[in-house]
């Protein structure tokens, strides 16, 4: 049930290390940079804090890469889909657009890990609704 307090948690708190790019900003497209980050979503917000240097392990050297946010994303409003081989060549990519038009990508090499970060984005949106 979605009212089982241990659903509830699990669903709306999740954090890790994600590849992702930004592609559009503000309706503009960029060129895509890939980078390894720590990402956290929480309360219908999705923070990519800056480069961990592709590891967690990475970050735990660099501490001020888990404290500084490079991007903060409200996802009311926003649309997730799995992106298309024209948006990139990588396997398990997801696409999130932002409701004021930004684009990013979101992938990691596991399908299990990257199928979780899909669901709890997801269940996310749902609960925000898009008013
Ligand atoms: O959409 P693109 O241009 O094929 O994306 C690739 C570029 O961002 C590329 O950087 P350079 O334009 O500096 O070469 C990246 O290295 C690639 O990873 C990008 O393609 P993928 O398929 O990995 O998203």
């Amino acid at each position: 049930s979605i009212f089982c307090p241990e659903h509830l948690l699990k669903s709306l708190e999740k954090a890790g290390v994600l590849n992702r790019t930004r592609t559009m900003d503000r309706g503009k497209r960029i060129r895509k940079n890939w980078s390894s980050s720590w990402t956290v979503l929480e309360g219908g917000i999705l923070t990519f804090f800056k480069d961990s240097k592709h590891s967690a392990a990475g970050a735990l050297r660099h501490p001020s890469t888990l404290t500084t946010p490079e991007h903060t994303l409200e996802l009311r409003g926003a649309t997730l889909a799995w992106a298309g081989r024209d948006k990139s060549s990588r396997k398990h990519v997801l696409e999130l657009r932002t409701r004021e038009g930004s684009e990013f990508l979101i992938q990691h090499d596991s399908d299990g890990i990257i199928a979780a970060w899909h669901k709890a984005i997801a269940d996310s949106i749902g609960r925000l609704g898009t008013d």
